[in-house]
């Protein structure tokens, strides 16, 4: 193909081959990526817990013959393939009982906000003081991590066909068990979903109380827990999977088995749980207790490994084990369709693989179909493949390269479409329709900000830390990051990059909130509450740094809306979009333009990408057969802007500024 007659396109092998093993060296990003999670957390609020993130990973083929092999993921990953996400980050998605919302004595900082704390108004500016953080503080990431919003489960049942007529085909939640945090990635219990995400949260602590943790037979079924199951109902009524995040590598210091360790030391049935460095001395007056906690938080006292550190404990391992049946199966007939579909899991590199082959098997155990994903910033396939996960998120294949030319430029349009189909084309097969296609998360910048805030060039590299470096991703840490609302011309980037994750394979994640026109920096500000159609937001007048700025209205962006919700429908109408083989057809690093196929049976779609701003043409052969090629889709506005024409051997396609088309060939 060329763009056009003066200018000779790069090319490169038509088909991406699968590479060899060790062509992909492993990134060095993860550990400097935790480190600055790790700085990012250590904020002056000392109740304010970190929250991580990250999943990933494949499951252990039920039978399998050898369990140790690399035997990957499962070969067929069902519902999973190709599938759209939804990712719900559950205090800030939907507010469906105001009669539940979070009390005081319900926070992890609950000692430290002022005695006028309250629950913030859904609808208030985002950087607008309440009056008890003022009372607290005059900078504003101060108090904002005490906020609670009163998002909660009946928010999301009452929102279900919201996700289902936007094309969601399965939803991942963030933590949904109890925890005192707003995040939740510091469980005060895996058995038992927040109280104060379902509607009797006093009713469902005095229950809780009446149980031992350590027998499963004295485990009951609080109010939250069986609404959660609700949703789960309602959601598999509408055709949607759901996926829960599992945070197996530490809890919080409310945990039942943290707590009595504190109380009853050495003597603890959990005090194997943890790693202890001293317990208290009865005889002293001071408290001697020291415990390892996750990246030095003493908020997350992490699990112990066993002592050849391939296992956890057998304590936590059992009751870990316990609570996935008891979440997968919960009525225990052993028919898992009233349980969840799959796991996230937390921080999974951080936990041993032996854990997660032995886990992913029971996984597997009890439901063959469920799938299972590590969170994993950096290459996933040794951790997914000796784990046995199904998948991973997909910073390292996905979101990392995908900023650096989308948004950025700071690499080629050809290197950009050689590193896509090279880290696609080396994962194992049985993951490479299941990858969590995501750009952004609970854990980066929102995608309409990574745009906003797009800078050409000074990107280190596809697996540079630009894509989430504390000073390039937050007003928090950067005078001149940009907090505005995004413009027309950010938003043809935006829909863009929606129409490359609807047309890259693997599985589309739409992070809650993008699909209405959300914006924000890494957390806290990614963690606004859902902007909804029903609802009159404040506009955005404040500024963190308090610059001076122009009021940006925040409603609920409709055109945006039906735009993802489009080509959430191509991908479904279309099957070589969700499982079809992926090629390189061509690019040209000065016009800015990529194309390639996608093809499964006798069908084939050819997909460009113009990331300049002019308007660029692209001629591709024809194959045989091919007489009658039509642009199906186009990111533009306008979809009648594009242009195709076509000789007896050649397609000559005219994409706009700033758009990408979909052609059909046949
Ligand atoms: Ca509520
Ligand atoms: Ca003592
Ligand atoms: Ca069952
Ligand atoms: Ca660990």
């Amino acid at each position: 193909m060329r763009s056009d007659s003066t200018h000779r396109l790069l090319w490169f092998s038509p088909r991406i081959v699968l590479a060899g093993a060790g062509f992909l060296a492993l990134a060095a990003c993860d550990s400097v990526e935790r480190a600055e999670i790790a700085a990012d957390r250590a904020q002056p609020e000392p109740p304010s817990v970190a929250d991580t993130s990250a999943p990933g990973g494949a499951t252990q083929p039920a039978g399998a013959a050898s369990p140790t092999a690399n035997a990957g993921p499962p070969p067929h990953p069902g519902w999973a393939s190709g599938v759209v996400w939804y990712q719900i980050f559950p205090e800030r998605f939907r507010n469906g009982d105001p009669t539940n919302d979070p009390p005081r004595e319900s926070i992890d900082s609950a000692k430290w906000v002022p005695p006028g704390w309250r629950v913030t108004s859904w609808t208030m500016d985002w950087y607008a003081p309440d009056f008890w953080e003022t009372q607290k503080s005059k900078v504003f990431y101060d108090s904002v991590t005490s906020r609670r919003y009163g998002g909660d489960l009946q928010g999301v049942l009452d929102k279900l066909d919201y996700l289902r007529d936007l094309g969601v085909g399965a939803i991942y939640f963030n933590p949904v068990f109890w925890a005192g945090s707003m995040h939740k990635y510091d469980g005060t219990s895996f058995h038992h979903i927040d109280p104060w995400f379902g509607p009797d949260p006093a009713g469902d602590v005095a229950l809780i109380a009446t149980e031992n943790p350590l027998d499963t037979t004295t485990w009951k079924w609080t109010a939250a827990d069986r609404l959660f199951l609700k949703v789960v109902a309602g959601a598999h009524r509408r055709g949607m999977r759901v996926v829960i995040d599992g945070v197996f590598n530490h809890s919080g210091q409310p945990f039942f088995a943290f707590q009595d360790v504190k109380k009853n030391g050495a003597a603890s049935p959990y005090a194997g749980w943890y790693v202890i460095k001293a317990f208290d001395d009865p005889a002293t007056p001071e408290d001697e207790f020291q415990f390892a906690g996750w990246w030095g938080f003493s908020s997350l006292p992490e699990f112990k490994d066993t002592d050849d550190k391939r296992n956890l404990n057998e304590g936590v391992k059992a009751y870990v084990f316990d609570i996935t049946r008891r979440w997968m199966d919960p009525n225990g007939d052993g028919d898992p369709s009233d349980g969840i579909d799959g796991w996230r899991l937390d921080v999974a590199d951080e936990v041993p693989v032996g854990f997660w082959a032995e886990w992913n098997a029971l996984v597997r155990s009890i439901n063959p179909g469920a799938n299972t994903y590590a969170e994993i910033w950096a290459d996933a396939r040794a951790l997914v493949h000796e784990g046995g996960f199904t998948g991973a998120m997909n910073y390292h294949g996905f979101a990392i390269p995908l900023k650096a030319w989308f948004a950025d430029v700071a690499v080629s349009a050809t290197d950009f479409l050689r590193v896509m189909g090279e880290r696609w084309a080396a994962l194992h097969e049985g993951s490479r329709h299941v990858m969590m296609n995501l750009v952004d998360s609970h854990d980066t910048q929102r995608v309409a900000s990574m745009i906003v805030n797009r800078r050409e060039g000074g990107y280190q590299g596809f697996d540079a830390t630009d894509f989430d470096s504390s000073n390039r991703v937050s007003p928090r840490e950067s005078a001149d990051y940009l907090i505005r609302r995004p413009d027309a011309t950010d938003l043809r980037l935006l829909r863009m990059v929606v129409l490359f994750q609807m047309t890259f394979p693997g599985a589309p994640v739409i992070y809650y909130g993008t699909e209405a026109g959300m914006w924000g920096g890494d957390d806290p500000d990614n963690r606004m509450p859902m902007v909804w159609e029903d609802l009159k937001h404040e506009p955005q007048a404040k500024d963190p740094r308090n610059r001076t700025r122009k009021a940006d209205p925040v409603e609920f962006d409709r055109a945006l809306h039906d735009y993802v919700a489009a080509a959430a429908r191509l991908r479904k109408i279309n099957a070589p979009l969700r499982e079809g083989g992926f090629s390189g057809i061509g690019s040209h690093d000065d016009h800015r333009v990529i194309a390639f196929a996608r093809e499964s049976g006798d069908e084939r779609l050819v997909i460009l990408f113009n990331r300049s701003e002019k308007a660029q043409s692209f001629t591709f052969a024809l194959r045989v057969g091919e007489t009658d090629p039509k642009i199906v889709f186009a990111s533009d506005a306008n979809p009648g802007q594009g242009t195709l024409a076509h000789t007896a051997t050649d397609t000559t396609v005219t994409v706009p500024p700033l758009a990408g088309v979909v052609v059909q060939m046949r």
